[in-house]
Order: C-alpha cells, then sequence, then structure tokens
C-alpha cells in the first residue's frame, strides 16, 4: 500500500516564530521549518500536510481529517498542549503513530508547561531540541508506521 502523508499540526502562536522570543525558540520561521521538513518527508518517500491554526476547533477537525488521510500525526499544540481535552479527545481515536513535539524543553519552564494533555494520547514525546525536533519527530513517525506495517504483514 502507499504510504500516506504525515500531518504535521501546529497550534496558536507559532505562526510568530523567528518574529519573537528566539532566546527560546530560534530564528527560523514556520515557513522555513515547513520547507526543511518537506525535504525531510521526501527524503522518507513520505508527503507531508503542514498546518497552523491558532483555533482548537481548526486543530481538532484536522485531527478528524488524519484519521482518513494521515499515516502519521506529529503534533505541536503549542500553549494547548497544556490545556486541551478537546485534542486530547481527538488524538484518541487516531490509530497509527502520533508524536507530541515542543521546540524548547518545556520542563525547564513554568510549572504550568509541565503537563501535556497530549501526552497521554501520543506514542512518544520530543521536546527541546529546537526545530530539529521536526526533523526528528517526522522520521520517528515514519520509521514506527513502517514497523507497524511489517508486524502486520508477518504470518
Ligand atoms: O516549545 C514549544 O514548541 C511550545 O509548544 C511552544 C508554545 C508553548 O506554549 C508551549 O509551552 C511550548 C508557544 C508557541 C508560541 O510561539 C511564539 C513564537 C514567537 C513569539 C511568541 C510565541
Amino acid at each position: 500500500m502507499n504510504p500516506k502523508p504525515i500531518h504535521v499540526l501546529n497550534g496558536p502562536n507559532l505562526n510568530l516564530l523567528g518574529e519573537r522570543e528566539p532566546h527560546i525558540y530560534g530564528y527560523e520561521t514556520l515557513a522555513d521549518i515547513e520547507e526543511r521538513c518537506r525535504g525531510t518527508g521526501a527524503a522518507l518517500r513520505h508527503g507531508l500536510m503542514f498546518r497552523q491554526s491558532n483555533h482548537e476547533g481548526q486543530i481538532v477537525d484536522w485531527i478528524h481529517q488524519a484519521r482518513q488521510e494521515a499515516d502519521a500525526i506529529v503534533i505541536n499544540a503549542g500553549a494547548l498542549t497544556h490545556t486541551s481535552v478537546a485534542i486530547h479527545d481527538a488524538l484518541k481515536t487516531f490509530a497509527g503513530p502520533i508524536i507530541e513535539l515542543h521546540i524548547a524543553n518545556v520542563h525547564r519552564r513554568e510549572a504550568f508547561r509541565h503537563h501535556s494533555y497530549i501526552a497521554f494520547a501520543a506514542t512518544a514525546v520530543i521536546c527541546g531540541l529546537g526545530s530539529d525536533g521536526y526533523d526528528l519527530a517526522i522520521e520517528a513517525a515514519a520509521r514506527l508506521k513502517a514497523k507497524s506495517v511489517a508486524a502486520e504483514a508477518r504470518p
């Protein structure tokens, strides 16, 4: 079966990357990161759907869409990570690998960033590796998917 794309979903304020707080989030814009990720996806023979929204319901709708159209989800839900039961519940309905991603090491930051609703639904969590985390998350998602396909094909 042909691989489906990996859906990379970005939450609130990540459209501002590169504009403010570069000491935390770096100098790259989200468009820069998307361009690099497309190369990473192509090298892994995976298409990419790369999206950003400031609205919780839009992210829930995109997760529902991913149920039919994606092999895996990489999600940086931004601040919704720490608040959104709705995103948690939507992710729980997705059958493939889910990688929770954060640019910063959230555990070195304020206490309110230490709790994640997404982590309860995620296969794995990557944080603190800067924007390289996106490429690493895409690679991890592709590997996990390939392993599950190989396991299903075993007699
Ligand atoms: O480290 C991450 O990737 C975060 O998901 C980023 C979120 C934050 O709420 C999470 O705790 C950790 C915030 C994204 C805001 O991005 C900005 C970018 C530039 C200027 C201001 C905010």
